[in-house]
């Protein structure tokens, strides 16, 4: 199970490349990383905000914890609002654009993560991801990213509190061979309202959805509908995701959106108006195709959803924490709690 913890959003300010060092190093020490993971970390993490300082209009930097496997990595998500980088491939070669906007430090920041990569849409912003494990060195895989990740969310709260009311939770079925994990069931969850009363919500959510024995999509709905009698109630939705089969299957209940996104189009999956907890009405389930190359894009209305994939080229390819960033960073309303959790389909 892949689940939030501990996500920090730092805004860019004057203070911002101190406050990074500092919350990256805590982290970085908190995980149990050696005292010369934890400099990495801090410089990589200090070049990022320096660079973000210098460079863009806006942005923000995400740190957090990530586990897979039993595995701990530190995550740092930089996402700005421009101007973006022309020649993304050139910046990381030389270590600076030829643009001249960002990347002083790319090249150096990619040699001390153990996964790097970045989305930039020219005049609209860049999503840059460096992940770090604790120890030595970088695994060798083909794409440089390390473990393949199957998924990642994001949660950002509303401006103004440090508590978000929205969360994600990704449960998988490992195989025994150690290949990648063919079924997946996924939560997408806006505990009404904002902030602490909200994440209370959230929290209950998530764990009715970690302890449940239901399988399918529209049970585990039933279970979180019983589970969260007497809460101020939540929109959610869950889908299973089988990813050999190439298949979505989603039972949503309000304000929830649930795309298959590919790289020209996307197609929604109907959720019914509803409160979880709260009032219900008959569930139903809904299918799609999740064709190679697409990716499910589940998020909660503190995105608007007028976003396009054709306004976001190449952004499929990326790491899905990239994916999930940019789309965040390009539709994400600072009004209420935003959250989004995205599936690429498998690789063929
Ligand atoms: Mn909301």
């Amino acid at each position: 199970m892949t689940e939030p913890e501990d996500v920090v959003w730092l805004r860019a300010g004057d203070a911002l490349a101190a406050s990074a060092r500092r919350e990256a190093t805590a982290l970085a020490r908190r995980v149990g990383f050696t005292d010369r993971r934890i400099a990495d970390v801090s410089l990589a993490v200090t070049e990022i905000a320096t660079n973000l300082l210098r460079h863009a209009e806006d942005g923000a930097i995400v740190l957090r914890p990530s586990r897979t496997d039993g595995r701990v990595e530190v995550e740092c998500l930089c996402l700005d609002t421009g101007p973006g980088m022309a020649d993304v491939a050139g910046a990381v070669r030389d270590g600076h654009s030829s643009t001249g906007t960002l990347g002083i430090g790319l090249g150096a920041i990619e040699r001390l993560a153990d996964t790097f990569d970045l989305h930039s849409l020219p005049g609209r912003g860049t999503a840059l991801l460096a992940r770090f494990r604790a120890e030595r060195p970088r695994p060798a895989t083909a794409d440089g990213w390390g473990s393949r990740p199957v998924a990642a969310g994001l949660t950002r709260p509303i401006s103004g509190e440090t508590v978000c009311g929205d969360t994600w939770a990704v449960r998988a079925v490992a195989p025994a061979d150690g290949s990648e994990p063919g079924l997946l069931t996924v939560l997408m969850c806006d505990g009404l309202g904002h902030g602490p009363l909200a994440a209370r919500v959230s929290d209950r959510a998530r764990q009715i959805f970690r302890e449940t024995a239901a399988e399918q999509p529209r049970d585990i709905v039933s279970q979180l509908h019983e589970g969260l009698r007497g809460s101020r109630g939540a929109a959610l939705a869950v889908a299973e995701v089988d990813r050999r089969a190439g298949r979505v299957t989603l039972c949503g209940i309000g304000n929830i959106s649930a795309f298959v996104v590919e790289h020209d189009r996307r197609s929604a999956l109907l959720s019914h108006p509803g409160i979880v907890g709260v009032q219900m009405p008959t569930t139903r389930t809904y299918s799609a195709d999740l064709t190679p190359g697409s990716a499910l894009v589940m998020h909660s209305d503190g995105l608007h959803q007028r976003w396009s994939p054709t306004d976001l080229p190449g952004l499929l390819t990326r790491h899905p924490s990239v994916i999930a960033g940019q789309i965040l960073n390009q539709a994400g309303l600072r009004r209420d709690d935003a959250g989004i959790v995205v599936v690429p389909a498998a690789r063929r």
